[in-house]
């Protein structure tokens, strides 16, 4: 569909052009670039899910609380820069991570977000922050 707006839009200027209207040539341009940047697929139809964020966080925090119905600890963490701010969150960890949590320690940790959401990896026990 692009493209055709496109080409269309470029023949209607080089005819406004060849006319002598220069300036209508223009205003048609930009006309057709507005729609254009207007057109940019936002249905999640066409939009790929929320990619899984390949890159692991570095995180420091206290772990608050165990849940293992959740597969999940409850952390109080730092800020991470760029990613969250500091809070108290539910992360995802594996089960010998889950099995090896003691509350109340202090821990280091990377940070993933995966489709299903935010994930602790490589935790290791650390002074509290
Ligand atoms: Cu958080």
């Amino acid at each position: 569909m692009l493209p055709d707006v496109f080409n269309a839009t470029l023949l209607t200027s080089l005819r406004f052009h060849r006319m002598k209207h220069p300036r209508l040539a223009i205003v048609v341009i930009l006309l057709a670039l507005a729609v254009i940047g207007q057109a940019e697929p936002t249905c999640t139809c066409c939009v790929a899910p929320p990619a899984a964020d390949k890159v692991g966080h570095p995180l420091r925090g206290v772990v608050v609380a165990i849940l293992p119905e959740k597969s999940a600890l409850l952390v109080k963490h730092e800020e991470v820069p760029g990613v969250m701010a500091a809070m108290t969150m539910l992360l995802k960890v594996d089960a010998p991570t889950l099995a090896a949590a003691k509350k109340n320690t202090g821990i280091t940790a990377t940070l993933v977000k995966k489709t299903d959401g935010w994930w602790l990896e490589s935790v290791q026990s650390a002074p509290a922050p």
